[in-house]
């Protein structure tokens, strides 16, 4: 679907500088070298207006639920397909496209960066919700890593069964779209999307792809939109 740039690998120490860092928003502080570009060593352009506007922006949070709210039994497997088998110990996460830096994460890289959990309700248009936790990557943190390039205002999303979804820039920057790993406290499983899924309270089932193994930020829509959208669904599918 997308020209793959060659990726690039963060050292070790690089992702484990991650650690010390506690919101990558106020490392864009508007200062075109930012102590974020210090710590990754390199000479880096300050973020393009757009997307550094969405990451500023004060964005309200959708109310989330405590623990004690989690329905267990009520998410439901729902795959349109095979269910793809992965090993986490040689996957790697590509993100690319319209971005400065091309890369691909392992798990335990990404594992490295700040972890974040929350408690909402997971809709299914077929009729089904169930409030779950999910624990993992803000997708934000990931834009912020790779930079995406001024002009880019979609973010599509690749898996492994052959899913394939497509989200505006500004909800995939919601500061609660996250790529988990965890649902409701434990690893996730191999049904829900392991090693890796996208998870968000603003957008209905569909959008939330399972086994996702590639990110890619372009500035156009293609003719294909996503998996069900390609079959009559809503594109936008907000909550
Ligand atoms: N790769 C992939 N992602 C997917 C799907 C799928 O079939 N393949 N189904 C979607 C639908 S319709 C829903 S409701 C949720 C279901 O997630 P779950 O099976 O973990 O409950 O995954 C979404 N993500
Ligand atoms: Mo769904």
């Amino acid at each position: 679907m997308y020209p793959i740039q060659s990726p690039r690998h963060l050292t070790r120490r690089q992702l484990l500088q991650w650690s010390g860092l506690s919101g990558m928003g106020l490392l864009l502080g508007g200062c075109g070298a930012t102590l974020f570009s210090d710590r990754l060593n390199q000479v880096v352009e300050p973020l393009n207006q757009t997307v550094e506007e969405l990451l500023l922006r004060p964005d309200s949070p959708v109310p989330e639920f405590p623990i004690s709210a989690i329905e267990p039994d009520k998410l439901l497997i729902n795959t349109f397909d095979v269910t793809p088998q992965i090993d986490p110990t040689t996957f790697r996460l590509t993100l690319n496209g319209e971005v400065n830096y091309p890369m691909q994460l392992s798990m335990a890289e990404l594992q490295t960066m700040p972890l974040t959990s929350m408690v909402i309700r997971h809709v299914c248009v077929e009729g089904w919700a169930a409030i779950v936790q999910w624990g993992g990557v803000r997708l934000r943190d990931l834009a912020t890593l790779v930079q995406p390039k001024p002009g880019v205002r979609y973010v599509y999303f690749e898996s492994a069964d052959g899913y394939y979804e497509s989200w505006d820039l500004a909800s995939s920057l919601h500061p609660q779209t996250l790529m988990v790993y965890q649902k409701n406290g434990e690893p996730l499983s191999v049904d829900n999307g392991a090693p890796i899924r996208l998870a968000s309270p603003i957008k209905l089932g569909y959008k939330q792809s399972k086994w996702v193994t590639r990110i890619f930020f372009t500035n156009h829509l293609l003719s294909q939109k996503g998996y069900w959208e390609d079959r009559g669904y809503e594109w936008f599918a907000g909550l």
